[in-house]
C-alpha cells in the first residue's frame, strides 16, 4: 500500500521527487482500509465499542459478567432421521392433513425459534445463536412436529435492528433442519408488516418463503375476517407445496356469558369457513392466554365435531394457566399444541416444553423426547437469553390481570417500553387499564398484530393525554386521534364481527367515509418488472429478489439495512455479546466471516478524543496491529 501510494504520487509520477520526497510527506502514510468483510466488521465493532449499539443505548450494566453458552451434545456425523418435513414430501398436503389429525400421540411444535423471543425478548434473537444449535435439534429432536422460526414481527426486527437478512435467516436454518417441518406466522393480507399489501406481493411473498425453506404457513387476519386470509390460504394451496394452516383468534371465554360475541358458536362458524376455504390444518390462535382449561377441552371438543382437519393449539402462558388448558385440550384429542423449552418459556412466552413432555409421559398420549438432552437446550438458552438482557420485560411471575387487559404475549414485551419511552413508565397499570376500556370502546374486537397496536396506540394517546374513553365519547370531535385508529376505523385493516361502533366511528373519522371491502382491493398490483429495475437502479448490481420482496414490504427500514450492510457488511456472525455490548481492551473475539474463514480481533487500547472528535482504536487483527479513527458521537 505505502509503495502504491509511493508509485501513484503526482510529483513521483512527474519525476520531481527528490530525496526529501517521503519525508515531506506525510499522506504517503495514509493508507486506504481496503474494505473486505473483514475490515467492514471491525469497523462495526469500534463503532460499537466507541458508541455502543444505539438499541440497547441506556439498558446497559456495565460490570454484568456472561456466561460461556455450552451447546447440547449431538453425534455430529450421525444422519438426520426423517421427520415431519420427510412425511410431508411423501404424502402431500392434503393426506399428510389427513394423516395428522389421525395420529395418536400428542405433536409438538417448537416456538423457542420466533413466538418464544418475540415475546420475552422484544423479537431480538439473532440468527448467530439460532445456527449454534440448529442442527443439533434437528438430529437430537426429529420428533417435533414444526419448529416456529419465523414471520410475525422477526422480520421487521431483524432487518431493523439486527441489521440482518431475514431470507438469510430462514435459508440457514433450512439447511441445518431438513427434515423437520419449518412454520412461520403470516397475517394474512398484512403479511409480515402493519398494514394491507397488494395480493400480487402477498402471493410472492408466500412463494419465496417456500422456496427458501418454509412448510408450515399460519396465517391469521387480526380481526378474524375471513376475506382478510382467503387469498392467503389460496396462495400457499396453490403456489406451494406446504401446508395452509388458517387461524381463529381466540379471545373472551366461551364460558362468560357476558361475552356472548365470542360465544362456542362464533369459533365453530368460524372454523367451518376455515375448513371450506381449503385449510390443512385449523390454529386456534390465543396469542395473549385466555383460552382457560375447561373452555378449551369444550372448544376442541366442539371443533373436531365440526371440521374434519386437525388442529392446532397456540397459547400464550401470561397466566401461567397454560400446562392445565393443554392438558384438557389433549384429553379432547388436540393434534398439536404449541411449547417452548424451559428456559424461553413460561410468562407472556408459551408452555414450558420439557414440563409439558413430562405431564403426558406413562399416558396414551405420550410423545418420547429425550428430556435430557431438551434440558440441555433448555441451558443453552438461558445463557444466551442474558446477553439480551436489556430486553426483558421485567414481568417475573404470571399475571391473571391478562384474563381483563387481554393484552398479547408478543405485544406485552413491547408495550411496556412503548409506555417508558413517552414518559408513562409510573403509569404503566393506567396504560393497562385503559387497554381494556378501549377495547370496549371499539366494540370488544379482537386483538393481535395490528389490531392490537392500534388498540395499543389509543391507550397510549388516552393516558399521555389524560383522557378516557368517556372524553372521547364526549367530546372526541375536538381530539385528533393517532393515524393508526383513524385508518382501523377507516376499514385499512379489515371489517370486525358486527362491523364498527357506527357512534366512534362517526368520532373518530370526522366524516371520512370508511370502506367495508377488502382494504387490499383499493392497491395498484405490484409491477415486478419495473419494480425490479428501480431497485437495481436505486441499490445496485448487488440486490437479490428476496432483497426486493424485503424493500417493497418495508422499504425505508430495507434502505437503512442496505446503507449499514454496505458500510459495515454482514453483521450476522457477529457474536452477540460483542454485537450489543462492544469489546473492553484486552477483550478478544473470533468472527467466522465466511465458510472456514475466520477472523481473531482483540481490541488492544482506547485512545482519548482528538481535536476532530474522534478516537483511535488499538486492534489486533489476525495477529497484526490495525488503528481506526472513529468518530464519538457522545
Ligand atoms: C404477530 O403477529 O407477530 C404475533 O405474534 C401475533 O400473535
Ligand atoms: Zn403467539
Amino acid at each position: 500500500q505505502f509503495l502504491q501510494n509511493i508509485i501513484s504520487h503526482p510529483e513521483f509520477v512527474s519525476g520531481q521527487a527528490n530525496v526529501d520526497f517521503i519525508k515531506d510527506h506525510a499522506e504517503l502514510f495514509k493508507f486506504k482500509v481496503r474494505q473486505d468483510r473483514g475490515s467492514k466488521v471491525l469497523g462495526f465493532i469500534s463503532d460499537i465499542v466507541v458508541n455502543g449499539n444505539p438499541d440497547v443505548k441506556g439498558l446497559v450494566d456495565p460490570n454484568r459478567e456472561f456466561r460461556r453458552a455450552i451447546r447440547p451434545d449431538y453425534d455430529p456425523v450421525a444422519p438426520y432421521t426423517p421427520g415431519t418435513k420427510d412425511k410431508l414430501t411423501e404424502l402431500g398436503p392434503e393426506e399428510f392433513s389427513k394423516w395428522l389429525r389421525n395420529e395418536p400421540l400428542i405433536h409438538y411444535t417448537d416456538t423457542t425459534l420466533r413466538d418464544a423471543h418475540q415475546s420475552l425478548l422484544a423479537t431480538r434473537m439473532r440468527t448467530f445463536d439460532m445456527m449454534k444449535v440448529a442442527e443439533r435439534y434437528a438430529k437430537m429432536h426429529p420428533q417435533t412436529f414444526s419448529m416456529e422460526v419465523w414471520g410475525g414481527a422477526t422480520f421487521d426486527v431483524a432487518l431493523r435492528f439486527l441489521h440482518e437478512d431475514p431470507w438469510e435467516r430462514l435459508a440457514k436454518l433450512r439447511a441445518a433442519v431438513p427434515n423437520i417441518l419449518l412454520q412461520m406466522l403470516i397475517r394474512g393480507a398484512n403479511g409480515v408488516g402493519y398494514k394491507a399489501y397488494p395480493d400480487n406481493l402477498i402471493e410472492r411473498f408466500v412463494e419465496q418463503a417456500s422456496e427458501t425453506g418454509i412448510d408450515v404457513f399460519r396465517i391469521f387476519d387480526s380481526l378474524n375476517w375471513m376475506k382478510g386470509m382467503e387469498s392467503c390460504i389460496g396462495f400457499v394451496r396453490n403456489k406451494t407445496k406446504g401446508l395452509a394452516e388458517a387461524s381463529i383468534c381466540y379471545t373472551g371465554d366461551i364460558l362468560d356469558p357476558s361475552r356472548s360475541k365470542y360465544s362456542l358458536d362464533y369459533y365453530l362458524r368460524l372454523a367451518k369457513q376455515i375448513e371450506d376455504a381449503g385449510a390443512h390444518i385449523l390454529c386456534i390462535k390465543d396469542m395473549a392466554g385466555l383460552l382457560k382449561p375447561y373452555a378449551a377441552g369444550e372448544l376442541i371438543s366442539g371443533l373436531l365435531d365440526t371440521v374434519k382437519i386437525p388442529i392446532h393449539l397456540h397459547t400464550h402462558d401470561t397466566s401461567s394457566l397454560q400446562a392445565a388448558t393443554y392438558l384438557k385440550a389433549a384429553e379432547a384429542g388436540v393434534n398439536v399444541i404449541d411449547v417452548a423449552l424451559s428456559s424461553m418459556s413460561g410468562l407472556t412466552s408459551q408452555p414450558n416444553f420439557n414440563s409439558v413432555v413430562e405431564m403426558f409421559r406413562h399416558t396414551p398420549r405420550h410423545r418420547e423426547f429425550n428430556q435430557e438432552s431438551l434440558n440441555q437446550f433448555s441451558n443453552y438458552w438461558e445463557t444466551v437469553r442474558e446477553y439480551y438482557y436489556p430486553f426483558e420485560s421485567g414481568l417475573k411471575a404470571g399475571t391473571s390481570e391478562v384474563f381483563q387487559h387481554e393484552i398479547p404475549g408478543g405485544q406485552y414485551s413491547n408495550l411496556r417500553p412503548q409506555a417508558v419511552a413517552l414518559g408513562l413508565g409510573d403509569r404503566f397499570e393506567e396504560v393497562k387499564k385503559t387497554f381494556t376500556d378501549v377495547n370496549f370502546l371499539f366494540g370488544d374486537i379482537i386483538k393481535v398484530t395490528p389490531s392490537s397496536k392500534v388498540v395499543g396506540d389509543m391507550a397510549l394517546y388516552l393516558v399521555t393525554n389524560n383522557l378516557t374513553t368517556q372524553d372521547v365519547l364526549e367530546r372526541g370531535e375536538s381530539l385528533n386521534f393517532p393515524e393508526s385508529v383513524v385508518s382501523l376505523f377507516r376499514g385499512d385493516i379489515g371489517q370486525p364481527e358486527g362491523g364498527w361502533p357506527t357512534e366512534v366511528q362517526h368520532v373518530i373519522l370526522k366524516g371520512e367515509q370508511p370502506f367495508t371491502d377488502k382494504p387490499n382491493e383499493h392497491l395498484a398490483p405490484i409491477d415486478f418488472d419495473a419494480e425490479w429495475t428501480t431497485f437495481r437502479e436505486k441499490f445496485g448490481e448487488g440486490g437479490k429478489f428476496t432483497d426486493l420482496l424485503s424493500y417493497l414490504l418495508y422499504p425505508k427500514v430495507f434502505e437503512q439495512y442496505w446503507a449499514h450492510v454496505q458500510e459495515f457488511g454482514d453483521v450476522s456472525p457477529v457474536p452477540t455479546r460483542v454485537f450489543f455490548y462492544g469489546l473492553q481492551p484486552g477483550q478478544e473475539t473470533i468472527i467466522d466471516i465466511a465458510r472456514g474463514k475466520s477472523i481473531i480481533i482483540k481490541l488492544r487500547s482506547i485512545g482519548e478524543v482528538n481535536d476532530d472528535g474522534c478516537r483511535t482504536l488499538f486492534f489486533s487483527f489476525n495477529g497484526q496491529t490495525r488503528n481506526l479513527d472513529v468518530r464519538d458521537k457522545s
